[in-house]
């Protein structure tokens, strides 16, 4: 085990986790709201023995390799980990963990949320009246699609996905389409519900909601043609990775009114500029990844995260391990 190891935290964590950590390692937080860039990480990691990571944070095999044999341990403040190269941490014995199970309520609620403001034009219709603009009741203004009794089509039945469905079809009776690499006999014993492939969920569901982890094989899954399988009157939330779905396809489909909305909590890139036409859509609502943003989580997410790199650096197994 190292003495007094030393640990740089990338970003400010809410709450008072850091502590404990101070009480064994020599801490070191940016101080910046906005991330390090790639130079200022790769002088910062240099010799440190524990790193707490974000998702903004790209840590490869060269970041690892310039961080010095003595790195044990990167604790990303996340669930998701694409940001980080997995196969080389193991190839080097450093430890990498998450922060799973604690944000899953919160994102399956913005998930909802998402579906709710893409269905019936929450953020336009409420810009209408912020802007002066409301002159009258409309009796064919701002109609939308409503989910009881439809069919959700969740891709990607993991913790995230299965939260997101409870929701929705105890919620609003909606009938359950999902992929997944297996067969969810648990999940189709509590919800009901129907293993597909992704062809199928996609041409029959009215409600379309993207709960994948970022990898190889779903880099840009939700491709044009995925999107031309949709149904004309369905919305796609995404509150899983920007990289999953293609946003050129995407503003299309959106234009040629080939769907009916879509909500993102995510983008590529992100921050996403306010020029692209995803922003400008009037059938698009987009919020700036905050997913896992409430007071419970993100604390949860921070105890998690220092446990995790803790342990990591006396050589313990972590409390939640990716390797
Ligand atoms: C985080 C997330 O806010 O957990 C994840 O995978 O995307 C969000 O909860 C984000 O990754 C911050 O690092």
């Amino acid at each position: 085990a190292v003495k007094r190891p030393r640990v740089l935290v990338t970003r400010q964590t809410p709450g008072e986790s850091l502590q404990r950590l101070r009480e064994v390692c020599e801490v070191e937080v940016w101080p910046e709201t906005m991330p390090p860039s790639r130079e200022e990480l790769c002088r910062l990691v240099k010799g440190r023995h524990g790193l707490l990571t974000m998702l903004s944070d790209r840590i490869d095999g060269e970041m690892m390799e310039i961080a010095g044999d003595q790195l044990a341990v990167i604790s990303n403040y996340a669930v998701g980990f694409n940001n980080i190269d997995v196969d080389a941490a193991k190839t080097r014995g450093i430890a990498v963990g998450n922060t799973p199970d604690v944000l899953t309520d919160a994102t399956a609620d913005l998930a909802v949320a998402l579906l709710f403001a893409a269905s019936r034009h929450v953020l336009p219709a409420g810009n209408q009246v912020r802007e002066g603009e409301w002159k009258t009741w409309e009796p064919t203004g701002w109609l939308g699609v409503e989910p009881a009794g439809k069919t959700l089509g969740i891709v990607g039945m993991g913790r995230i996905g299965r939260a997101t469905a409870r929701r929705l079809v105890g919620g609003w009776g909606m009938n359950l389409l999902y992929t997944s690499r297996s067969d969810q006999a648990e999940v189709e014993k509590e919800l009901g519900g129907r293993r597909v492939e992704l062809d199928t969920l996609l041409a029959e569901s009215d409600f379309v909601s993207v709960h994948v982890a970022l990898t190889d094989e779903t880099r840009n899954l939700i491709d044009a043609e995925a999107i031309s399988k949709m149904k004309s009157t369905s919305v796609l939330v995404n509150t899983a990775r920007g990289e999953i779905v293609d946003q050129d396809a995407l503003v299309e489909a959106l234009e040629n009114r080939s769907i009916f909305g879509a909500g993102l909590d995510v983008t590529t890139p992100e921050p996403l500029s306010a020029e692209h036409p995803l922003v400008k859509s009037a059938h698009c609502v987009i919020l700036p990844h905050i997913g896992s943003a409430t007071h419970t989580s993100r604390n949860a997410m921070a105890e998690i995260a220092v446990d995790n790199l803790i342990a990591g650096l006396s050589g313990r197994p972590l409390r939640c391990s990716v390797t």
